[in-house]
């Protein structure tokens, strides 16, 4: 064969497959309406499709996003984080008998297959665990959908703290309710814009970005868990929520020991969200160990200044020793600086009436107190849930319109996390994926 012929019979071929694609594949204008949460005729995990571009969609469970591994049929699918592979498209091919069928973009002739027994990459067949119906999407009525807080920061604007009371623009009182994350290091799939959507529609108007420091966190991993924080705080501006930037100091017990690290982080961070009323930040989760409130006072006033000097009006968080829990110890020896508030946390199984005295203490001294972490469990995180005692504290924040957020927004199988083992918060959170814990701090938003 010519030359010639052979580029015109290659073109042909070409054309061809080009032809079959535009056929078989959903035109990209059209393609959007694709987006939605689908399930196999075989049943199985439901799986989420969003729009990529042109006709290409990403598929998720639980967050994280189908990628194909080996090209096989019958090969499992690995979940794995998002990055933008041809491994993790897919388009979107409509079976003639009602349903759709997802195409991967790594190879066309394989198609995704869910059955309870799993996810699947099988040989492009019109078998029911191809088939995927749209379900609906979560109720949104009774709370579950996602939507923007009603009641964030285009209603109450920059906060300020007057006497012991956080205000908003108009010196108003205001009290903000809201999850706090896991670390983001594990669980940031549970801070994006849909899952802290999803908490909006309970009646939430607080998400508290949790950073370790330690334990993989920051200080491992600079860049990543930066951009993770800043994808977690956009996500909750975007919803209209009041976010707190946290920096969880745990495991190394003294904010001091990275204290140059926090100052670069946090004239970082002020500096990109200077003009941003939905942000508070909290320099140190819980001081802890042999941590004195000297130690956190020297601290703070290295940072904070750092802070006010990109975003003056900011409101900012400070920890206490002992797990942030000696308010009394702030109250007693306070900072100089104006729209400051001590941070006091509570697990429910393990702290009761000494830890509000304390908070009674602090707020009797002029003391401003924010509750930036607290749990139905005891302190390890697991146990209970107790209910009736969280009750009691929490009648005691409302008395004294102390704002809070819960311990924590994700599915590890640990008594304090909000969901159920496998829960996707991406498109809403139904009342049946709540845990007991979620279920109890959900109410009460
Ligand atoms: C816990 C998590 C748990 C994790 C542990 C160590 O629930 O899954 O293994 O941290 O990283 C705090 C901390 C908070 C703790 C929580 C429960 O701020 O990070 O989370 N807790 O132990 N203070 C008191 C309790």
């Amino acid at each position: 064969m010519s030359f010639r012929r052979c580029t015109a019979r290659l073109s042909a071929i070409l054309l061809t497959a080009a032809l079959l694609t535009a056929l078989t594949a959903v035109p990209a204008a059209a393609a959007a309406k694709y987006s939605g949460a689908f399930q196999s005729k075989s049943g199985g995990a439901k799986v989420t499709a969003k729009l990529y571009r042109s006709g290409k969609y990403r598929l998720t469970v639980s967050g994280k996003t189908l990628t194909v591994g080996k090209i096989r049929s019958g090969a499992k699918l690995k979940k794995a984080s998002w990055k933008k592979k041809k491994s993790q498209l897919w388009t979107v091919k409509k079976r003639s008998g009602g349903g759709v069928s997802f195409i991967s973009c790594a190879n066309k002739n394989y198609a995704l297959s869910v059955t309870k027994k799993g996810l699947f990459l099988k040989k492009k067949r019109a078998e029911a665990s191809q088939v995927f119906k749209k379900v609906a999407a979560k109720k949104a009525a009774a709370g579950g959908a996602v939507t923007n807080a009603k009641d964030g920061a285009a209603q109450h604007g920059w906060l300020s703290v007057k006497g012991t009371q956080l205000v908003d623009a108009s010196g108003r009182p205001v009290v903000l309710h809201g999850m706090s994350s896991h670390g983001l290091q594990w669980f940031g799939n549970f801070a994006s814009s849909g899952a802290i959507g999803a908490t909006a529609s309970y009646g939430a108007n607080l998400f508290r970005a949790a950073m370790y420091t330690a334990e993989n966190g920051y200080l491992s991993d600079k860049t990543g868990m930066y951009a993770r924080l800043c994808a977690a705080v956009d996500a909750a501006v975007s919803r209209n929520m009041y976010v707190i930037i946290d920096w969880h100091i745990l495991s190394d017990t003294n904010p001091r020991s990275h204290q140059g690290e926090a100052k670069a982080f946090f004239k970082k961070v002020s500096a990109r969200y200077a003009g941003t009323p939905n942000v508070l930040y909290e320099i140190c989760n819980e001081p802890n160990g042999g941590t004195s409130w000297k130690d956190v006072k020297t601290y703070a006033e290295a940072v904070i200044p750092v802070i006010r000097n990109n975003s003056p009006r900011s409101v900012i968080l400070v920890g206490t020793p002992t797990w942030s829990q000696d308010v009394d110890l702030a109250a007693a020896d306070p900072l100089s600086f104006g729209n400051i508030m001590y941070v006091c946390h509570f697990y429910a199984g393990t702290h009761f009436a000494f830890l509000r005295e304390k908070v009674s203490t602090a707020l009797s001294k002029g003391a401003p107190i924010f509750v930036t972490e607290w749990g139905t469990s005891d302190a390890s995180g697991n146990g209970g849930v107790f209910t009736k005692e969280a009750a009691t504290w929490l009648s005691f924040l409302a008395e004294h319109k102390i704002s809070w957020a819960n311990w924590s927004l994700c599915d590890k199988s640990e008594s304090s996390a909000a969901l159920k083992p496998g829960a996707n918060a991406d498109d809403g959170i139904s009342s049946s994926e709540l845990s007991a814990s979620g279920k109890f701090v959900f109410a009460r938003f």
